[in-house]
């Protein structure tokens, strides 16, 4: 395993006097090294008591608190659309979705937590801009077949990625992972069937299905992050078992899956190289646009700014919220110290 051996001796200078507190604490050191490795090993999870190594720590909070950040933003193209779906029930099902998706940010900003870093912390990297969130909340939502090709790209992307992430090593982060996938399936489900009804309806809609899944397949496959031979991250995560896949046999896997079901809508992928390819046993696709990728990433894609500015207004106006909430909270434990000290 590609993982660095941590100091284990008290003592680094020859001569030097070992105390019984750095011995102890080294022999703890190797102790939980050894767990850790047996932990990874056998595939059992690591639970925030067990001792981990600082980079193992480092990397889960970098991956989860980019994953709950994702959800927070991500709620803001659909949120658009909440007050123009086209029906009452359309309304009340984006609503639920986009519900969901906070739910799942305060899911992941829990299991982060449990790394010792705290939710402020992380919602002040968010905030100042110095946070990552995945890339394709940076494109506009235009219409409302937009809102059909984000469930089922957009989606379909999160699951094929996040269902291997049920096993991540670390329990918290795993168990996270589990209920956050069920309420994907039914996302991925409600965008495949807006674009079905749109796909089978007037050749306007047919044309406003197309045009929405024109402008989302490139970013969709971009969210599973660069070509494994420029992620400095998969191997040693992998090695981990925090991903079990890397990000090229996750889009090949996405590519897969996406090929039929465009086909049992009627709708067409916009990559000419994409074809069977028997050999492989998968389809072949053509070259992604990297330099868009990495220049959205960096924070100059078409929405960036308006996403980042959105929420820093929303977090502005709930300020007097939060702090009313604390007050109470405040006042309930007074009151609380009060009536025990009067029983005592
Ligand atoms: N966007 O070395 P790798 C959703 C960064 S949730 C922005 O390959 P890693 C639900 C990466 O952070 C969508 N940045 O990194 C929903 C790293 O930067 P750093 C979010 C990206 O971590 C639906 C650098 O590039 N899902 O959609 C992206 O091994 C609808 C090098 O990359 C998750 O977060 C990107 N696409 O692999 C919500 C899933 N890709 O930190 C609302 C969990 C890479 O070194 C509506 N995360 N970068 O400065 C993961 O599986 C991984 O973190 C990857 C990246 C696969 C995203």
């Amino acid at each position: 395993m590609a993982t660095h051996t941590p100091q284990l001796h008290a003592v680094d200078a020859p001569g030097e006097q070992i105390t019984a507190e750095a011995q102890r604490a080294a022999d703890d050191a190797r102790l939980g090294w050894e767990r850790f490795q047996e932990l990874i090993e056998q595939d059992k999870r690591v639970e925030p008591r067990d001792w981990m190594p600082n980079n193992y720590r480092k990397t889960l909070v970098r991956q989860v608190s980019q994953h709950a950040h994702s959800e927070i933003i991500g709620m803001q193209p659909e949120g658009n659309w909440i007050t123009r779906a086209p029906s009452l029930k359309r309304k009340a099902v984006l609503m639920a979705k986009v519900q969901d998706e906070a739910g799942h940010g305060l899911y992941l900003y829990s299991a982060a937590e449990t790394l010792g870093t705290s939710r402020d912390q992380m919602y002040q990297q968010l905030y100042t801009g110095q946070a990552k969130y995945s890339s394709i909340f940076n494109y506009p939502a235009r219409t409302w077949a937009d809102i059909g090709a984000i469930g089922w790209l957009v989606d379909g992307a999160a699951i094929t990625n996040q269902v291997p992430l049920c096993r991540a090593s670390y329990g918290p982060y795993g168990r996270a992972m589990v209920r956050i996938c069920k309420e994907e399936s039914f996302h991925q489900r409600q965008g495949w069937e807006i674009l079905y009804t749109l796909s089978h309806g007037t050749e306007e809609q047919k044309q406003m299905a197309q045009n929405a899944v024109d402008r989302f397949y490139g970013p969709a496959l971009q969210m599973f992050g660069p070509p494994d031979d420029e992620s400095p991250n998969s191997q040693q995560s992998m090695a981990w078992k925090i991903k079990r896949f890397s990000n090229d046999d996750l889009r090949q896997r996405f590519v897969d899956m996406i090929v039929p079901q465009a086909e049992a809508l009627g709708l067409t992928l916009p990559d000419p190289d994409l074809k069977w390819n028997q050999k492989r046993g998968h389809y072949d696709y053509g070259d992604l646009d990297w330099e868009e990728f990495f220049s959205v990433v960096k924070g100059t894609g078409p929405l960036s700014h308006q996403r980042l500015a959105h929420y820093r207004a929303a977090r502005d106006d709930g300020a007097w919220v939060r702090e009313a909430a604390a007050a109470y909270a405040a006042k309930q434990a007074e009151a609380d110290r009060g009536s025990a000290l009067l029983r005592a």
